[in-house]
């Protein structure tokens, strides 16, 4: 049996299901990049809306690749669980929220068609750093992208998130139908500010003036998002279909915890999502600086050095004393970049130490290392710079960069084959062989990658020597044991 409507009645009593009128929501909110992290996080906020009578903001889901998201949940009438893990606990809710799914490269006329629909008032976005375009660094739109030149080219069949964006806010426009507010969900800084940059630009390049009605009538709240979200796996389906009594083609995992921050502009309105724990400031910058730079950097780090050490998962890493020492050690180095007090970066961090130790998540060293050169700039390099800066100490986040470089090697300590999955580091030509190639010269080549270090970092002795040490040691010794001598 296969969930469904049909099926709801039928599942356990412990099984949470949609506690309202599926057939009477209408679509409110169209996402961008409807993957795990979105199901598990924004889509269940949506989900208490719905619940508590808001039954305007239906979403609709839109793939921006692939079709697989659709294939799994259209069979079940765009029904999914949402599974909640800590320790031996599991908690299981039927999400209804999402009331069509769209392909966008099999339908772009339907994705336009959705986006232009009045009654959409808000565009969320999940469509990870490299869904951008962007050079993050800069936080300049990469004209040259191979997606910016197609939908510059084919402005009415897009491919990339900016190209359905403007194509959709100029033809509300052209019909006299206010545009919608964008809400970028994604771990970049600024990632409302940053995204509103790109899209102006986008709308500049294509030319006429949509830029300047964006600038004037499109609001782009930053926001800040919090869920950690493992990928699913077949023994996930097996044990969640066992528990409901039906099959899920795409179950999604997370913890308990969650959290959302978004700053307040919203002209378009919005579901009242402050009911159910979301928080609307007016600066969201101190909470965007706490998660990126505590949560995701210490992830990243971990992901690199756990991956080279064997360790599997977060919580594998973190069960390791070397590993979990530097990860206090990486934190009070990073914490003093941030603008909330020592107290409440201390409280944060006692927090993540719980999460991130939380065995049942199952949460792969290998998922988080995917595309770590979009993600380390802003994780790990930003602080790393106000640190030297600031003449902080700061060798466990050079330790951290040291380790990523490694990383990208091809083998971990053992030998065995480490797999990359970052195209964006992939296409770089200039990749050193790290078995024949010294550390010093590794570290060289690195540092021309100008669009992860900038122009000014690899120019700094006071991080390019300890980066070469940190590297030669890693080589050397492997990495539990460069560890090891560095507190030594
Ligand atoms: C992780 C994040 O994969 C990654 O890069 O650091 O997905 C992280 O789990 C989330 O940002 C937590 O909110």
């Amino acid at each position: 049996m296969r969930l469904c409507n049909a099926v709801l009645r039928t599942l356990p009593a412990d099984v949470a299901v949609p506690a309202y009128e599926r057939s009477a929501v209408s679509p409110g909110i169209v996402h961008l990049g409807v993957g795990a992290f979105h199901r598990a996080h924004q889509a269940a906020f949506v989900e208490d809306c719905l619940a508590a009578g808001e039954t305007g903001w239906g979403i609709v889901g839109v793939s921006l690749r692939s079709p697989e998201t659709r294939d799994a949940l259209a069979p079940q009438d765009h029904l999914y669980t949402l599974a909640l893990r800590e320790s031996e606990a599991e908690r299981l809710r039927v999400i209804g929220a999402i009331s069509d799914l769209l392909v966008a490269p099999e339908s772009p006329g339907r994705v336009l068609a959705a986006l232009t629909d009045p009654r959409i008032r808000l565009v969320t976005l999940t469509i990870t750093e490299k869904g951008y375009a962007a050079d993050l660094g800069r936080g300049r739109l990469r004209l040259d992208h191979p997606d910016i030149v197609h939908d510059l080219a084919h402005p009415g069949a897009p491919r990339s998130a900016l190209g359905f964006l403007a194509e959709a806010l100029e033809r509300r426009r052209a019909a006299g139908t206010a545009p919608f507010t964008i809400l970028s969900c994604d771990n970049l800084p600024k990632n409302g500010r940053t995204l509103r940059r790109i899209l102006t630009e986008f709308a500049q390049a294509r030319g006429g003036d949509l830029a300047a009605h964006i600038e004037a009538e499109v609001d782009c709240p930053s926001s800040m998002v919090d869920r950690i979200v493992p990928a699913t796996t077949d023994a996930d389906r097996a044990a969640i279909a066992e528990r409901l009594g039906a099959d899920d083609a795409w179950p999604v995992l997370g913890e308990p915890f969650g959290q959302w921050v978004i700053e307040e502009q919203f002209r378009a309105g919005r579901p009242r999502l402050e009911r159910f724990g979301v928080e609307f400031v007016a600066d969201v910058e101190p909470f965007e600086h706490m998660k990126l730079r505590l949560l995701n950097g210490a992830h990243s780090a971990l992901a690199a050095i756990g991956r080279l050490a064997g360790r599997e998962t977060v919580a594998d890493a973190m069960a390791e004393p070397t590993i979990r020492a530097f990860v206090e050690d990486y934190w009070r180095c990073a914490a003093p970049t941030l603008a909330i007090g020592a107290e409440a970066a201390f409280a944060y961090t006692r927090r993540l130490v719980e999460r991130f130790c939380n065995t049942a998540l199952r949460h792969r060293t290998a998922q988080i290392a995917s595309d770590a050169s979009q993600k380390l700039p802003q994780r790990i390099l930003a602080p790393l710079r106000e640190c030297l800066e600031a003449g902080r100490p700061c060798g466990p986040l050079i330790f951290a960069v040291a380790a990523w470089i490694r990383s990208c090697g091809g083998a971990d300590d053992t030998g065995r084959p480490l797999p990359l999955a970052d195209p964006t580091f992939e296409a770089w030509t200039g990749r050193p062989d790290q078995r024949a190639a010294s550390p010093a010269a590794v570290v060289e080549a690195f540092l021309t990658l100008h669009q992860v270090f900038g122009e000014e970092l690899p120019r700094r002795a006071d991080f390019t020597g300890p980066l070469q040490e940190a590297l030669a040691d890693i080589a050397g010794h492997g990495v539990l044991e460069a560890l090891r001598r560095r507190s030594a």
